[in-house]
């Protein structure tokens, strides 16, 4: 079974050694920590963000950066604007503190990313085969590469209808690096550079960062992979909250509407077995260093 779950209900909690102990030993071995009972509630204010239609989006993600305490992907009157800034700025400290406390191992190394919400129904969705999420796979995005460090995030369904977010969960990565890494041809020096002068990443894409872009299309675009691949359905119920490495668990979102969602990154010396994670797998594989 791929989840891990724990019965706690308020983010705002204490864990005890035992608990901390199974949590980062179930994340790290690709498991999903999962409270289906950790619900984020909404202000009577915010509740009309959950209205089908209400936000007329281009992009089918608002994202908020609690850093820089700017919001993207949303027009909308200005004032309706604040209230969706604090929810998110809201979801992203609930976030870090749950992190903080499940993960004290991670504390100290952990760089809290950007916070989402995705308000349009994932089902039927039209995107290129690169962008299509219903698509089994790990997580690695064009422009910001990582180099190797580890992308973990936290989702919360606030669907207020009883809708579920369905996902699929593929194999182990160990399983994934094997099929696709011998069809990856490695960057060739130089290109990175060039990529990084026009601005199509924001940092240097390293030769990790190569790779999983590779790894993550080719999984895409294998569709008898995606049909046969060793998989399993998963419902995460509107009130569920859960915490997983995207970038090591194969995954797919299939349908589900209202997600909340916070990433982090976290340097593969932070963990507490970094053999377990994409970056080392593939170095060993590779036998050579890759970030
Ligand atoms: O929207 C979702 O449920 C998950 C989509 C996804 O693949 C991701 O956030 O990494
Ligand atoms: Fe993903």
């Amino acid at each position: 079974m791929s989840l891990n779950t724990f019965s706690h209900s308020t983010w705002q909690t204490n864990f005890s050694n035992l608990e901390q102990q199974t949590a980062i030993e179930a994340l790290e071995q690709g498991k999903i920590v999962c409270f289906p009972q950790l619900a984020f509630e909404l202000l009577a204010e915010e509740q009309l963000f959950l209205q089908p239609d209400y936000l007329s989006i281009k992009t089918k993600n608002i994202s908020f950066n609690i850093n820089s305490d700017e919001l993207k992907g949303v027009e909308s009157e200005e004032v309706k604007l604040t209230h969706l800034k604090s929810l998110l700025r809201r979801y992203a400290q609930y976030t870090h503190s749950l992190i903080n406390a499940l993960f004290p191992e991670y504390s100290a190394e952990l760089i809290q990313a950007r916070t989402s919400f995705r308000p349009a129904e994932i089902a039927g969705r039209k995107t290129s085969y690169r962008k299509d999420d219903t698509r089994l796979h790990v997580d690695s995005f064009t422009a910001t590469p990582v180099q190797g460090k580890r992308i973990l995030r936290v989702f919360t369904n606030v669907n207020p209808n009883n809708a579920a977010r369905v996902w699929r969960v593929g194999e182990p990565f160990a399983e994934v690096a094997q099929q696709f890494l011998p069809k990856v041809r490695l960057a060739v020096p130089g290109v990175a550079g060039i990529l990084k002068l026009l601005r199509i990443t924001k940092t240097l894409r390293s030769q990790y960062d190569h790779i999983m872009l590779h790894i993550h299309d080719k999984m895409k675009a294998d569709l008898s992979y995606q049909v046969a691949a060793k998989q399993e359905k998963v419902d995460f119920w509107p009130g569920t909250t859960w915490v997983v490495f995207t970038d090591q668990v194969s995954h797919a979102a299939m349908s589900g509407q209202f997600l909340l969602e916070q990433s982090f990154y976290l340097p593969v010396e932070a963990m507490h077995d970094q053999s377990l994670s994409p970056l080392r797998v593939l170095e060993s594989m590779l036998k050579r260093k890759l970030a």
